[in-house]
């Protein structure tokens, strides 16, 4: 970018026409505009996305939208697809897209197509869970597998935990799947409390293979299969792994042969389609999870290739900038109206705020406007008798996502009707509120009016689908994954590093020996940090 984000003459003009905008009601532009909820929406991938209850016109959206080609989205995106290094501080193509590529796709990297080793992997992933799955793969007394438990931790737990969830409906019934992500060992000995080790799979998770967190459960859950089993042989029909480090899991004892790689070009919280997805597989079988890729595919093409004005992933990444830097807001909240979308904010708070919590643009300096926002959320209906009051009438503008799907994958008699009148009620207050004359008229004591007047005015998206199945997973996370890609592009920063992360990594690591020693530790942190740590020690030494 030529000059700085907030000297742009586009970035300027939406400052401008802010003054303009932000004291306009949506009752106001509803109102001047009846055909508005039909005209600020989209349909692209067999996804619904009603963008009209916002606070924003034409014009703002003709300039958010030259904002985005004076910063260089377009040519970003494109650069994205070709495999450049464009995660620059680790000199790193950013390729999840290339996870979903059909087979006959060319994504050159370091003067290779990389698109051959991706299905390889896949179908190496497709025998193994087919094995599992029909009982051929067995124990190693013998028995079937009835049990998978995925250890990993930050993106090599939250995808395939969130997307099992999201699809348990598709998933095999006869196997178990947990997931143990916590260094915290009450998260080991809770998942595997009433598991059988003779009938139980671990996968082994981690793209580097040398996390802490990952390590110490992966061991203790060997120590719980070899207990049990008698023989340290029995690891290999009990572990496999998947990572991009095949030294370190062959010093672990795994064996290779039974590592599913991936590649350096595949970010963490980005991996949940590739063989970090293994267990879903199992859970969800080959044919379902490949419907998945086409389904993240189909909106990779859609945002390669949709003007801007027509793409789904830039108009909810725009809208987002629109009040993240201008109208102030801090948070978004996601709402999705399905209760197996249950993990999905948590999902996307690590792809969103790992991604763009950055404070220093591509060039290293320290950025003068926000960046990411904070992500926050739960399933409706439950959100609703929980923190939605401050949604409506607190003192916070927190633009909103509501999520829903017009079939239910459990009908059950009017479940599916009350859970979406809830849907369509909630965003219709949100935006119209209920004003001090109405509320009077209705008859409420006037003492109680202004408790009970609701401003109205908060924006909310709608994304709409017809049903929760692998294909529209893939399409809703593709979806989040390209507006974080489009938000980061205009912050100018590198959505695809974390060293906040790597330094958690380190840390620990300092105060771990002073916590085991068994001598009296000189302590050389600060008073409280040194407090903290003696105090603990003297607890531990009356155990
Ligand atoms: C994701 C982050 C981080 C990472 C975990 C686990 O983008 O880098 O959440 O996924 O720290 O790392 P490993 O897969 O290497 O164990």
């Amino acid at each position: 970018m030529s000059l700085p984000l907030k000297q742009q003459p586009a970035w300027k003009a939406l400052e401008e026409h802010y003054q303009k905008v932000r004291a306009l009601h949506l009752r106001t532009l509803f109102a001047e505009d009846p055909t508005r909820g039909e005209r600020f929406t989209l349909e692209a991938a067999g996804i619904y996305f009603d963008y009209s209850k916002n606070r924003l016109t034409t014009e703002t959206l003709h300039l958010l939208q030259q904002l985005a080609e004076v910063v260089g989205l377009r040519q970003r995106i494109d650069a994205m697809f070709r495999g450049e290094k464009i995660n620059s501080t680790e000199r790193r193509a950013v390729l999840h897209i290339a996870l979903r590529a059909p087979k006959d796709q060319v994504i050159i990297v370091d003067g290779e197509n990389v698109v051959p080793e991706v299905h390889a992997v896949l179908d190496k992933m497709s025998i193994f869970a087919d094995r599992v799955r029909s009982g051929e793969w067995k124990g190693f007394s013998g028995k079937r597998i009835r049990n998978v438990v995925n250890i990993g931790i930050g993106g090599s737990d939250l995808g395939p935990s969130m997307a099992y969830d999201a699809l348990k409906h598709y998933s095999d019934r006869a196997i178990t799947f947990r997931f143990v992500s916590n260094v915290d060992g009450t998260d080991f000995v809770e998942a595997t409390r009433d598991l059988d080790p003779e009938e139980t799979l671990c996968i082994v998770s981690s793209k580097t293979f040398t996390t802490l967190e990952t390590l110490t459960n992966a061991r203790s859950a060997r120590d719980w299969c070899v207990r049990a089993l008698g023989s340290e042989e029995a690891v290999a029909r009990h572990f496999v792994a998947v990572s991009t480090n095949e030294q370190e899991v062959a010093k672990f004892g795994i064996d290779t042969t039974n590592m599913f790689g991936f590649w350096d070009w595949v970010g963490g919280r980005y991996s949940y389609d590739s063989a970090i997805g293994l267990s879903l597989m199992i859970a969800i079988g080959p044919e379902r999870f490949r419907e998945m890729l086409a389904g993240f595919h189909e909106m990779d093409e859609h945002f390669r290739t949709a003007p801007f004005e027509r793409n789904l992933p830039v108009l909810l990444g725009l809208i987002g900038v629109w009040y993240n830097n201008f109208f102030g807001a801090e948070t978004v909240a996601i709402l999705p109206y399905d209760q197996y979308l249950e993990r999905l904010c948590a999902y996307l708070q690590q792809l969103d705020m790992e991604s763009n919590g950055k404070h220093v643009d591509l060039e290293g300096r320290v950025v003068d406007y926000q960046t990411g926002p904070i992500i926050w959320g739960q399933p409706g209906t439950n959100g609703q008798h929980a923190f939605f009051q401050l949604i409506h009438q607190g003192t916070k503008l927190i633009p909103s996502d509501f999520i829903g799907f017009n079939k239910s994958l459990n009908p059950l008699g009017r479940h599916h009707d009350l859970l979406m009148a809830s849907f369509f009620a909630q965003t219709e207050a949100l935006a119209f509120g209920k004003t001090e004359e109405e509320v009077i008229a209705d008859g409420v004591a006037d003492f109680q009016v202004p408790h009970r007047t609701f401003e109205g005015n908060h924006p909310t998206n709608t994304i709409l689908a017809d049903q929760l199945t692998p294909e529209v997973l893939g399409k809703l996370v593709a979806l989040y994954e390209h507006k974080v890609f489009v938000q980061g592009t205009i912050w100018n920063i590198n959505s695809f590093d974390q060293w906040g992360v790597e330094l958690g990594k380190v840390l620990a690591n300092r105060i771990i020996p002073e916590l085991e020693s068994t001598q009296e530790a000189i302590l050389q942190h600060d008073s409280s940090t040194n407090a903290l740590i003696r105090r603990y020690r003297q607890a531990r030494r009356q155990e």
